[in-house]
């Protein structure tokens, strides 16, 4: 594997779909070959698979057949394109991976961490992310971003989305937690400043933390 696999994590209206759509214009913009993707999706099956859960048709099914559908979307997501990519030298930026579902199923859901981490194992065999953005900030202020940006785009709340206050915190305590556990490849970004300076904050833990990075400019920022 020679590219570079980099997750973004957070909760909702965190910010990561604006940070990778940046960060995936600034390596262009240095001829790397990088591209963006998600989770659940990023493949069609995985997209399908996608729309069933978001739809919110696998919620009486319970926390654990959730778990059992994002690992069956992951699946397919890493061999069709994540695998395939990172063996061309391609950089891969995902917005989200496995540890939404340690944080969303496992905590939030109660699915115990031995079933999480063992479909972990079966999904990710040996692949693990490089570096792993968490942007941070109170769920408040997520959730009326995430209304805001549904509101203009006159879309409807999704399966998560419809959780309790209580619910969304525990993400973000699940998150930070997970940072804390593996502080090597987790960098925490305030993610409540304005995109500029995320993106700077991004691209200076990039730099710092990924030797293909460095050297590279700081400067510049969209
Ligand atoms: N899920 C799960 O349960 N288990 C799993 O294993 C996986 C996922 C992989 C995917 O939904 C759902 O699936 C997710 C977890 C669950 N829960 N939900 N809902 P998704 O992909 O549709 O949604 P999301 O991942 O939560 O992303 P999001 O809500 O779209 O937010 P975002 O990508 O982090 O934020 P954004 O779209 O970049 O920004 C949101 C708005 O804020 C937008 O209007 C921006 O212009 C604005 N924004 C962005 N940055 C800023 C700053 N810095 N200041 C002010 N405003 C900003």
């Amino acid at each position: 594997m020679t590219g570079r696999f980099i997750t973004f994590e957070g909760g909702e209206g965190a910010g990561k779909s604006t940070q990778i759509e940046r960060l995936q214009r600034r390596l262009s913009g240095l001829d790397f070959k990088v591209i963006a993707t998600r989770e659940p999706g990023g493949s069609p099956q995985a997209e399908k698979i996608r729309s069933f859960i978001l739809g919110g048709e696998a919620k009486h099914m319970g926390p654990f057949a959730e778990a059992l559908l994002f690992t069956a979307a992951r699946i397919d997501h890493i061999d069709t394109v994540i695998i395939p990519a990172l063996a061309n030298g391609v950089h891969v930026l995902c917005d989200r991976f496995a540890d939404s579902t340690k944080v969303y199923q496992g905590i939030s859901g109660q699915v115990s961490r031995s079933l999480i981490e063992s479909l972990e194992q079966v999904a990710l065999k040996s692949l693990r992310p490089d570096m792993t953005f968490i942007l941070d900030l109170p769920a408040e202020i997520g959730l009326s971003r995430a209304g805001e940006r549904q509101a203009g785009k006159g879309e409807r709340a999704d399966r998560f989305e419809q959780e309790d206050i209580a619910f969304h915190r525990a993400l973000r305590e699940g998150f930070l937690a997970i940072a804390k556990e593996a502080p090597d490849r987790c960098v925490v970004i305030d993610a409540t400043q304005d995109p500029d300076d995320v993106e700077r904050a991004i691209w200076t833990a990039l730099q710092n933390r990924l030797p293909d990075f460095a050297g590279t400019r700081v400067s510049h920022v969209a």
